[in-house]
């Protein structure tokens, strides 16, 4: 009998034997694709923040000034040489963007602090520290654009995610989150979350009103009239993100200031400024718009956007979500010729929308922002809606308080 029990131990059956290779060969197979996945395929996303010096730059106070003209342009040539650097490296698949985030200036010249980021495989992280830090010293090296640099100056460290959106977050017109997405209203369309982070709501007892923009972690620019009815503070709550209801979040306000000169029967000087009762914590999906210098000009035809909750179109109904539309400043001679406006637009105003109609702001878009992207993509406010008559008619564009011409009122209320 012994050998029949040999034989029955040694015959497993077929689809038992083909069951356990079938099961190691997955467990292999399973596991060599994770690492290769992760090791190789997967591309991970790094950054870095540094510093360098550029040399014979004379002192001047404005470098510490985040929107001023001089960091704009010393800010531009930067990054142009930075972007122009990366792209024409061995590295160029693995960069993703680059910016300029402080000058510091000092008595022997500026110090630059920049921002990088960069996706990579997980095996190539170290190569990839170092094949960043020598192009950008070959570059200070080279002396570019006639500016002069200490390439021995550079310093480079890898920061967390975290730490990379934190220093996004805290300067003004950006954002942190690079969506290929990002690229009513009346004529827009569905904002993605995380594009207009200064976008506020203000709500009289739960219910959308007005439009607002964050300027600083406690305080939002809108328009006088908005204040026209309701006057109690109590009534009042702030939420931002994309979706109106049910709120992103609930802030109550502590104060709002309207104009000395508005007058609720005129248009003009209809901005007003709203203090948070509590500050507000910056993330990607909330933090403040720059705010345009006074002398700063927007010319006629420039590509601007406003973003809002209001109506999609005249009497019509109110957006779930936050809409966008891209709309052209227009020259105020032409807003204000008989056929348009005739005279009613000043000085302190300005147009902004297409003479054909179609695309413009509504009703419930008030005191929200006109915002225009400068040559490094950062964003400014320059137009708070205001009125206009009816919605994307024929000559008749949306009219915006000029926010140039109150960025002393808006300093003098708020110290910003
Ligand atoms: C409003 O009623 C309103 N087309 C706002 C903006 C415009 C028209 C009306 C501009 O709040």
């Amino acid at each position: 009998s012994r050998p029949v029990i040999a034989s029955q131990r040694t015959s497993l059956p077929l689809w038992m034997v083909a069951l356990m290779v079938f099961g190691v060969l997955a467990v292999l197979g399973v596991t060599i694709g994770l690492l290769v996945h992760f090791l190789a395929v997967e591309n991970n996303t790094y950054y870095y923040e540094g510093n360098f010096k550029v040399t014979d730059i004379p002192y001047n106070s404005n470098y510490e000034k985040e929107t001023s003209e001089e960091t704009t342009a010393l800010s531009k040539m930067i990054e142009t040489q930075m972007i122009d650097a990366f792209q024409a490296s061995s590295i160029h698949n693995q960069y993703v963007t680059s910016q300029v985030i402080k000058l510091f200036p000092s008595s022997d010249g500026v110090t630059v602090n920049i921002w990088l980021m960069f996706k990579s495989t997980l095996g190539k992280k170290a190569d990839l520290r170092r094949n960043i830090e020598s192009i950008l010293y070959n570059m200070l090296k080279n002396n570019y654009a006639s500016l002069t640099s200490d390439p021995s100056s550079l310093k480079l460290t890898e920061i967390s995610k975290v730490n990379a959106e934190k220093t996004i977050n805290n300067r003004c017109g950006r954002r942190a989150k690079l969506s290929s997405a990002y690229d009513r209203i009346k004529g827009g369309s569905a904002a993605q979350e995380g594009e207009w982070p200064w976008q506020a709501s203000l709500k009289v007892k739960g219910q959308h009103y007005c439009g607002a923009s964050l300027i600083s972690n406690r305080w939002l620019v809108t328009a006088a009239h908005c204040f026209k009815v309701y006057k109690n503070i109590s009534d009042w709550t702030v939420s931002f993100g994309t979706v109106v209801k049910p709120p992103y979040m609930k802030n109550k306000i502590k104060d709002f200031i309207v104009h000395e000169n508005y007058t609720p029967l005129a248009h003009h000087d209809d901005i007003a400024v709203v203090l948070l009762a509590e500050p507000v914590r910056f993330t990607n999906n909330v933090h403040s718009v720059c705010l345009p210098e006074a002398t700063q000009n927007i010319p006629p035809g420039s590509d601007v956007v406003v973003t809002g909750w209001g109506a999609l179109m005249k009497d019509g109904k109110f957006p779930e979500l936050l809409q966008k539309a891209p709309v052209k400043i227009i020259d105020t001679e032409i807003c204000n010729s008989a056929e348009s406006y005739y005279g009613l637009v000043l000085d302190t105003m300005l147009c902004a929308g297409y003479m054909e109609g179609h695309i413009d702001a509504c009703q419930g878009d008030s005191g929200g922002p006109l915002v225009h992207p400068n040559s490094r993509k950062i964003w400014f406010l320059v137009g708070i809606v205001s009125w206009g008559d009816d919605c994307g008619r024929k000559n008749k564009p949306g009219v915006y308080t000029r926010v140039t011409s109150y960025r002393a009122w808006i300093a003098s209320k708020t110290g910003i």
